[in-house]
């Protein structure tokens, strides 16, 4: 299959990230996605192509403009206040206290953000919008007629949602590439979210909606991040209840439990008969990922693409998680050959 990919990726390059009262150094970095470009071309799994521009609009009808136009330009606001180092908040609303939008970053950065672990620097805004345009290159690749295709997104979406930002992602691109195929004709997307924590932002935007059936394989929040959401009781609202699917995991899941919450999934997806597949790819399932506790081997990689492809689905990959930087590439490009039963 082929792979869309931008270099813009680099300027998302944080120093810090708050995690348990330290401030370490951060785990999404460039080398994640220099990493799993370097073994898609050296295993040949397709050619690589550039992102191409598809402006704000296929952004703004799954995210809310102020969330918008506070990326775009919370770096210079942060900068004009004299501060050099990356913008983090340190303040929040929480029910009861008041939700208004201040006029200072500080303010601001707080009701936009989950959390303290996002950073925003003066590429950030061009690292974000060429990931969305990454996911949208690889979703029109699908829309017109390939199998599959591979948008080798970073920074990463799920924990985006309509009108906040965290988690590492500040866009969902998932979400934007599922709504695209909507807007091009399809009348129903299934996203299926692998990464080992709960995609929260893709729950909220799809929640209230029946066109998009959301499908989370992942640690259970009462454990792990996101803490808040992210529970089995969770099935939709509205006319989307019943088109949202919880599969909490508890910490030390090996592949034989990790495969038995992954055919409910495959068969929901199946069920609902969608005309195209989303996979919000994390790897962070991986054993030595310094982050997680889920404890998947490099070969189960290919069994879980192997799984997927068994949908018989048009389906495109979005690049999520996964911090053992070393095994990113291998893992990564695993499940894709084992999409394509080539290993
Ligand atoms: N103790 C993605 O994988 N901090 N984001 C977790 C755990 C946030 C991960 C702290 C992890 C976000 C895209
Ligand atoms: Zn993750």
């Amino acid at each position: 299959m082929r792979t869309v990919f931008s270099e813009d990726h680099r300027l998302q390059d944080g120093r810090s990230e708050l995690i348990e009262g330290q401030f370490v150094p951060v785990n999404e970095i460039p080398r994640r996605a220099e990493i799993v470009i370097d073994r898609v071309r050296a295993t040949q799994l397709g050619e690589v192509l550039p992102a191409r521009e598809f402006g704000l609009d296929p952004i703004l009808r799954v995210h809310d403009a102020g969330l918008v136009s506070f990326l775009q330009t919370a770096w210079d606001e942060w900068a004009a206040t004299g501060r050099t180092f990356d913008a983090l908040p340190h303040v929040w609303p929480v029910p009861g206290l008041g939700r208004r939008l201040s006029e200072s970053i500080d303010g601001k950065l707080g009701y936009y953000a989950i959390d303290a672990g996002t950073p925003i620097m003066s590429g950030t805004w061009r690292a974000v919008l060429a990931s969305a345009n990454v996911a949208l290159t690889a979703q029109k690749l699908v829309a017109t007629g390939e199998r599959a295709a591979f948008a080798l997104c970073r920074p990463p979406g799920h924990h985006a949602g309509s009108d906040f930002y965290g988690g590492y992602c500040f866009l969902n691109n998932a979400g934007v590439a599922a709504q695209a195929f909507l807007d091009q004709g399809a009348r129903r997307v299934a996203i299926l979210d692998v990464d080992y924590h709960h995609g929260n932002g893709t729950q909220q935007m799809f929640y209230a909606r029946d066109d998009v059936l959301t499908v989370s394989l992942h640690a259970d929040p009462k454990q792990e991040f996101p803490y808040f959401l992210g529970y089995a009781d969770e099935m939709g609202a509205g006319v989307g209840e019943g088109y949202h699917l919880n599969l909490p995991l508890p910490w030390g899941t090996d592949w034989a439990h990790y495969a038995e919450a992954l055919e409910v999934a495959l068969k929901r997806i199946r069920q609902y008969s969608p005309d195209a597949l989303v996979i919000s790819l994390g790897l962070d399932t991986f054993e030595d990922d310094p982050i997680s506790r889920f404890k998947l081997k490099h070969d189960d990689y290919f069994r879980l693409g192997d799984r997927i492809a068994w949908t018989e689905l048009p389906t495109l990959f979005v690049m999520e998680g996964g911090y053992a930087v070393e095994a990113l590439g291998v893992n990564t490009v695993n499940v894709l050959m084992g999409f394509e039963q080539r290993r």
